[in-house]
């Protein structure tokens, strides 16, 4: 059931973006608030939290209440909104940086937690606002303006290393793909658990290799080609093929809902230890009850 009947446009604050002319976080924009709109969220039950960087600017360009937070902070500040008031929609708006480097240390335990959270990526291959330095999810070669002579790491994958870390909604999409973005935003929503979305988003500016023009093409539909997204193995295989178009140019790059569980929440645990609580007469009784014992 619909709460509210808003168009996409409702869902824009008033701050006009700062983005560069071009960047793909724009289609970010357009797609969170189509799928607002189109689960009829009230703006009032959303809350965005972001960290820092060009993409985790991206809740003040939204009607709904936010937090734009520390670098890498975004996933326990998430955490703790969603904990406190599980109603909220609660989604967190960040980039590669800082999602898969400052902020690295947060997601395995917010996923295999399962907290229901969203988790947006807005994935350009490299760190913009600080003006051009490679990033986790940078290719191999790639030049930036500490690395004259090309990046000497590897990439980091993004969606088998969140299947790895028990997220139980894991999907990629493109800024260039307005539909598809939409229409993954809206089923990560809606997913009760963590769920995760890498969104390839270029950086015009900063990267001149992973650009619109490079993916246009390449990115495939998972799911039209028959991916059953219950199906983990399949995913983590699939995952294990995001990168290889690094090194050949004709390999597809997958889009779509690569898994999805409906297992239990943090939040359901945590009321299920509700219903044990018990009152505890002295501090004694409190101790024996922390003491080892067999399950
Ligand atoms: C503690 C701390 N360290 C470093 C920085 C500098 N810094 C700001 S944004 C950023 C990288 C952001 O990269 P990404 O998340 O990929 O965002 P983009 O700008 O590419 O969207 C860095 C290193 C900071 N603000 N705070
Ligand atoms: S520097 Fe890159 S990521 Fe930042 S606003 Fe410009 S195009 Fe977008």
């Amino acid at each position: 059931m619909l709460e509210v009947h808003l168009k996409p446009a409702d869902y824009k604050s008033d701050v006009e973006p700062t983005w560069c002319s071009g960047c793909g976080d724009f289609g970010v924009v357009a797609a969170l608030t189509r799928a607002y709109s189109e689960l009829g969220l009230k703006p009032e039950n959303i809350v965005s939290v972001s960290g820092i960087g060009c993409s985790s600017r991206l809740p003040l360009f939204v009607k709904n209440y936010s937090v734009h937070s520390l670098h890498g902070r975004a996933i326990p500040v998430a955490v703790g909104i969603k904990l406190a008031r599980p109603d909220l929609t609660v989604i967190v708006e960040t980039g590669d940086g800082d999602l898969f480097s400052i902020g690295a240390g947060h997601n395995p335990h917010a996923a295999r937690r399962n907290i229901d959270i969203t988790v947006i990526c807005m994935d350009n291959q490299v760190y913009g606002l600080t003006k051009n330095q490679v990033s986790p999810t940078s290719r191999e070669g790639l030049y930036g303006s500490l690395t004259p002579y090309g990046s000497i790491d590897r990439p980091v994958n993004p969606i088998a290393t969140m299947l790895s870390y028990g997220a139980t909604f894991v999907a990629q999409t493109y800024a260039g793909n307005l539909k598809h973005m939409t229409e993954v935003i809206k089923q990560a929503i809606q997913h009760k658990g963590f769920s995760f979305v890498n969104v390839i988003s270029p950086c015009p500016t900063f990267n001149k290799v992973d650009t619109f023009q490079y993916y246009k093409g390449k990115v495939k539909d998972i799911n039209e080609q028959g991916h059953d997204p219950s199906d983990y193995r399949k995913a983590l295989e699939l995952a294990f093929h995001d990168l290889d178009h690094y090194h050949d140019p004709n390999a597809p790059v997958p889009i779509g809902v690569f898994y999805k569980a409906e297992l239990e929440t943090y939040e359901d645990r945590m009321q299920s230890v509700k219903r044990r609580y018990k009152q505890v007469e002295d501090v004694q009784e409190l101790i024996d009850m922390c003491k080892p014992k067999a399950l």
